[in-house]
């Protein structure tokens, strides 16, 4: 395996792409996709990464802005002095920041690129995992009405998807999931709560059950690991966990505690595609299951994973659904579509498998910076 020799510099981006349509969630109305993107030089050769925080810390604290701090002044002068290295020891370097997985995570998807690309190798052999079709899954928003949501799951029915997810929030719940269970008795459905319930609304979590949901993601806290083994004990809809956990250490006490069934790994929370690598080992070694979220990501942050999802542990559908559900351009080629039967191709070639358009690139930048 040839190694990076050397880092000749790196280039942050924010690119600013308009939505196919808002995205309505507990915490926020998205109209537009505002991505941090980098790529790292070496030897003539790039490798991209994308960070998956938004302009807002509403998801998470970390933000465009802290992203682009973190990167420029802790963890690219940690990476540029480095020699013939792989990526496993740059992440043992950025231990020393404490948090910031997103922008750690948007720097090792670069330099996995890069290695990968390097290496002539696509970007699953390189993680160790598998050639096979993905499952597809779609994450619908908080819509205005009820039908516009029936509509919405009927085209994505129409289209195979494996799983629909449905956004919930407080209030706007048991109405909703009834008339999705009416309409579609069958389909494999669940709602994600984004953390906007409490042990408080247990009356209302528990009238859940009655809907057949494959889960139900997120229901309490943002940072809440201990509370959610009281709810699993109480309900028997399965929990899954998603802004609670940032590490592997949190799904060892998640399943310590049986705070839930189900990991929704993000790559970009959990600090990238190496240590999600070691939660899908150690919740596969346990009995959870676990599938791939999205960030409404790019192209770029939506090949890694799919990547991501040729390891073993990824048992169910994720959130990877195809480009033309998010933007109507992007800014990557080619764009991610949907089989016949539902599953995802993963992009052929060398690293991730996908281009950056330059003239694309250049139309939907706000913000450029380079370094070295
Ligand atoms: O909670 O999974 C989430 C999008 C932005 C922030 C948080 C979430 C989501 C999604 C969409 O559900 C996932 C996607 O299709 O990329
Ligand atoms: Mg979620």
């Amino acid at each position: 395996m040839k190694r990076i020799e050397r880092i000749d510099a790196v280039e942050m981006f924010i690119v600013k792409l308009p939505l196919a349509s808002p995205f309505e969630t507990s915490f926020s109305v998205q109209t537009h996709r505002e991505a941090l993107l980098l790529k790292i030089t070496s030897n003539g050769v790039n490798g991209w990464g994308e960070c998956v925080t938004s302009p807002d810390p509403y998801y998470s604290y970390e933000t465009n802005a802290t992203a682009v701090h973190i990167v420029k002044d802790f963890l690219v002068p940690i990476l540029m002095p480095l020699k013939n290295f792989l990526v496993e020891d740059v992440l043992q370097r950025f231990d020393r920041i404490r948090g910031h997985n997103m922008a750690k995570a948007a720097v090792e998807n670069a330099l996995l690129d890069l290695l990968a690309r390097i290496n002539e190798l696509p970007l699953f052999k390189l993680i160790g995992g598998e050639s096979k079709q993905i499952m597809s899954g779609i994450s619908l928003g908080i819509k205005e009405n009820v039908d516009d949501l029936l509509a919405s799951i009927q085209d994505a029915c129409d289209k195979k998807y494996h799983r629909i997810k449905i956004k919930i929030k407080k209030g706007n719940d048991i109405e909703i999931l009834e008339a999705v269970r009416n309409a579609f008795p069958d389909i494999q459905l669940m709602a994600d709560a984004n953390a906007d319930y409490d042990l408080e609304d247990l009356n209302v979590l528990k009238r859940f059950d009655a809907f057949n949901l494959m889960m139900i993601e997120q229901p309490l806290n943002y940072d809440d690991i201990y509370l959610h083994s009281f709810l699993q004990q109480q309900i028997s809809t399965p929990i899954c966990l998603d802004e609670s956990i940032k590490n592997l250490d949190d799904a060892k006490t998640a399943f310590a505690l049986g705070s839930g069934r189900i990991i929704n790994i993000k790559q970009g929370r959990v600090g990238g595609m190496i240590k999600s690598n070691e939660i899908q080992e150690f919740c596969m070694n346990n009995h959870i299951k676990v599938w791939s979220g999205g960030m409404l990501e790019t192209g770029i942050g939506r090949a890694f994973n799919i990547h991501l999802q040729t390891l073993p542990g990824f048992v169910l559908p994720g959130d990877t659904s195809e480009t033309s559900r998010y933007f109507t351009e992007d800014i990557v080629d080619p764009p991610v579509t949907l089989e016949p039967d539902g599953f995802i191709n993963i992009p052929e070639g060398t690293g991730i498998g996908v281009q950056v358009v330059p003239e694309r690139l250049e139309r939907y930048t706000v913000f450029n910076e380079r370094i070295g």
